[in-house]
């Protein structure tokens, strides 16, 4: 009997929200929560230093600047260099510069790499007494649609542990369990794929003047700033391609051709990879007490800049939603938590889609597609309306317009109660 009892996990601890995954959408729940005084426990399956040094993202747009300024976090949680709202497109080696800035009062988005902003949630979070676990494996969901979930897991010396809570965020990315405990049938998955590959190379390297995205008959190209000296580029290849078929100087040629600047400076490649640009939408974002948050929910392609920026967005409503719950009794925001992340999705998913052909179209494709593409190319470069809808798209307060602003709210670090 009590070697029996031995491999039993511990009587299940409690917590109000169980946070499944310590990536940008993780750790912006949590910290809001925290900020909220609503107590909730973070479980990530890698180490500290892993989910710390992931890069992915580098803009944190207008829109999720402001949500983090409303919740009094900006400067601590962003940092960053404010982005200067201009955008370089560069169409057969001639420059085209574009405003992404809205003409709304506020502040703008910041230059701010993916991981810098989760090593500050971090930092943050466990700073206020947060409760996050890393190397926490075979997290396993169980009665989500019960009264009182129950998460299990795993610490790597093997010990069990179980959890129940009310709520549980799934916010652990594409290839998570949180999705995947939900009974087929349960979620509808939207699936697209754009038929393009991107070689995407980190270096260390000068970043450009601005963001920059090139257009050329031998396809596309982009160049972004990842740091003071530090430089993402994006190269359009074969869906299916390998990073093999790309050595260094293959990839130096590559850049100075499409991006028409032969003089472009190289550096150390850190990292090189090859991916299909693909989207995915999975409805309804909820099932019983499970939420999915970000990546877990929906796949954006890169082009525009949104993934990490979506993520962002449903974290902050879900937060909210949450904070009503358990302050008010009042589950309004948590019953409408899945339609209006979707509605932004689809927005940011079409945004998304319209500049991923544009850009592609007007290189390398047939010549009336190309001729299309290069007119709505012409427009964004002439027209002032055109222009300004782009720039909405761009900082994200295209769906905020005749929205009521967002409240400020004031910290809570103390754990017992709403602010
Ligand atoms: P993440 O970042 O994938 O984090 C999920 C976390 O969950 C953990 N996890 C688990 N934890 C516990 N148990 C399990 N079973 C778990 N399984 C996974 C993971 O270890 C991880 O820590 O999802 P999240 O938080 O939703 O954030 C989404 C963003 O990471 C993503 O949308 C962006 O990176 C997309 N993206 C970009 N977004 C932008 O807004 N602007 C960009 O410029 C931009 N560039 C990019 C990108 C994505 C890229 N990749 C991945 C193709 C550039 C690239 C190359």
């Amino acid at each position: 009997m009590a070697e029996e009892a031995s491999q039993l996990p511990d009587a299940p601890a409690s917590t109000t929200v169980v946070v499944i995954g310590a990536g940008p959408a993780g750790m912006t729940v949590a910290t809001l929560l925290q900020r909220s005084g609503i107590d909730c426990v973070v479980l990530e399956r890698r180490s500290r230093d892993h989910v710390a040094r992931r890069q992915r993202a580098g803009i944190v747009e207008t829109r999720a600047v402001r949500m983090f300024d409303s919740w009094g976090l900006a400067d601590q949680v962003l940092g960053g260099i404010p982005h200067d709202g201009i955008l370089e497109f560069r169409v057969d080696g001639r420059s085209h510069l574009v405003s992404d800035r809205d003409g709304s009062d506020g502040p703008a988005a910041r230059l701010c790499p993916q991981q810098v902003l989760v090593q500050k949630l971090t930092e943050t979070f466990l700073e206020g007494g947060g409760d996050l676990r890393f190397e926490a494996l075979d997290v396993s969901l169980h009665d989500l649609t019960g009264d009182r979930p129950t998460i299990r897991y795993r610490t790597p010396d093997g010990t069990p542990h179980a959890l129940t809570c009310d709520f549980v965020a799934g916010c652990d990315g594409d290839h998570g369990v949180s999705r995947t405990a939900v009974p087929d049938g349960a979620l509808t998955a939207h699936a697209f794929d754009h038929g393009i590959g991107w070689l995407t190379v980190l270096a260390d390297a000068p970043p450009p003047a601005h963001p920059l995205l090139a257009v050329s008959s031998q396809g596309f190209a982009a160049h972004f700033p990842r740091g003071p000296y530090a430089s993402r580029y994006y190269l359009q290849c074969p869906p299916d391609d390998t990073p093999d078929h790309w050595p260094e100087q293959r990839v130096w040629d590559a850049l100075r051709t499409r991006l028409g600047d032969p003089g472009l400076v190289s550096g150390p490649i850190t990292d090189r990879e090859v991916f299909r640009l693909r989207s995915l939408v999975h409805d309804p974002m909820r099932y019983g007490r499970l939420f999915l948050v970000g990546d877990a929910a929906h796949i954006v392609s890169p082009m525009g800049g949104k993934g990490m920026n979506l993520a962002l967005y449903d974290a902050d409503l879900l937060a909210r939603a949450v904070r009503d719950v358990v302050r008010d009794g009042d589950d309004t925001a948590l019953r409408d938590y899945s339609a209006r992340c979707l509605r932004r999705v689809w927005n940011d998913q079409e945004f998304s889609h319209w500049l991923t052909r544009t850009l592609h179209d007007a290189g390398d494709a047939e010549p009336f597609p190309r001729h299309l593409a290069r007119a709505r190319l012409d427009r964004l470069f002439t027209s002032p309306a055109a222009a300004r809808a782009f720039a909405e798209l761009m900082t994200g307060i295209d769906l905020e317009a005749g929205a009521a602003p967002l409240e400020k709210l004031s910290g809570n670090l103390s754990g017992n109660g709403g602010d």
